[in-house]
């Protein structure tokens, strides 16, 4: 039986389930690797990561190797190079990662270093500390031997100063796509990772919810893991992807888990928010799933040899 089949609308029409998993009753999913990546960045992203499997790479190295790609890619408007600024014209990026122990690494509102996702693993790795930021953040990426970089192109430059005559606000329903990258490898392990210049043109030393962890990402390598984009400062207050991985351990089918919280956000806003949050999940039998609260939102697969992005209309 499906799991799916497991869920049942209760009397006032919300979905529940009818029974509560306990952590070992999720199988785990082996030998068939799955990446689950945001936007179509996600697609190259996912090709990246493949390889590092293919390689007996482990989860969190190609979670890590796709979010790169992003990251370097000077055309991504919203992602490490390229990214754009803050109110001031300071790029400052926020980044995560969490792998299948549990350990989880972070950096927020760093500056002048390429890639924040792999600072962060060394954070995770190399530190007593899950969370680094600010100049402390890049001081110790340069102590680890990151290179420091005006993260800065031409054109993010010039997009900047054109905002910069009218400061018009903007949401990052406009400029978003975060790269979250999700990845279960043949051992059937979980990792994650998530990056992001964050909202564009914020206020100089606004964090989003990519680098929070349960709010940007979450992995519990016996149930799931989850990540988000969008409006960051919604998802921190639902702690977004926490939720989508617990509501899974009680049996939510993934979609259905996703959708369950953005029910809260769309019940915090009256029925009628007016940005966007999506989410991915990937439990640990293998199952995804995907929910946006608004227009449409497009999610990258790759599985069983087949890379392919997805498209999905919002809730409301
Ligand atoms: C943030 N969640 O900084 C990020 C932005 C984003 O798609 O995901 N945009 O709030």
């Amino acid at each position: 039986m499906k799991r799916r089949d497991f869920l049942k609308t209760g009397a006032i029409g919300i979905t529940v389930p009818s029974v509560i998993f306990g952590d070992s009753n999720i199988n785990t999913n082996k030998n068939n690797p799955i990446i689950l990546s945001t936007w179509n960045h996600g697609l190259p992203a996912n090709d990246a990561a493949w390889k590092v499997l293919e390689n007996d790479g482990s989860a969190m190295d190609a979670a890590e190797a796709g979010a790169r790609v992003a990251e370097a890619d000077p055309t991504i408007t919203s992602v490490g190079f390229g990214g754009l600024p803050d109110e001031q014209g300071n790029v400052t990026l926020d980044a995560c990662v969490m792998d299948s122990k549990g350990n989880a690494g972070s950096v927020a509102f760093l500056q002048n270093i390429k890639h924040p996702v792999s600072v962060a693993r060394k954070v995770m790795e190399d530190t007593k500390h899950v969370m680094l930021v600010g100049e402390g953040a890049r001081l110790f990426a340069v102590s680890q031997g990151f290179e420091e970089m005006d993260l800065f192109t031409v054109e993010s430059r010039q997009a900047w100063k054109e905002w910069d005559k009218n400061r018009r606000e903007m949401t990052p329903h406009e400029t978003h796509d975060t790269i979250s990258v999700l990845v279960q490898d043949k051992n059937g392990d979980l990792a994650g990772a998530c990056t992001t210049s964050g909202w564009a043109y914020k206020l100089h030393g606004r964090v989003g919810d990519s680098p929070i962890i349960g709010a940007g990402l979450f992995v519990d390598n016996e149930i799931g893991c989850a990540a988000a984009t969008g409006l960051g400062e919604e998802v921190i207050k639902t702690t977004g992807s926490f939720l989508v991985v617990e509501l899974m351990r009680q049996g939510y089918d993934p979609t259905v888990a996703c959708e369950e919280a953005l029910n809260r956000v769309i019940k915090a806003h009256n029925g009628k928010p007016d940005f966007q949050i999506g989410y991915i999940a990937l439990r640990k039998d293998g199952e995804i799933g995907s929910a946006c609260l608004k227009w449409s939102f497009e999610y990258a697969l790759a599985r069983g040899g087949v890379n392919k992005l997805h498209k999905i209309k919002g809730m409301i």
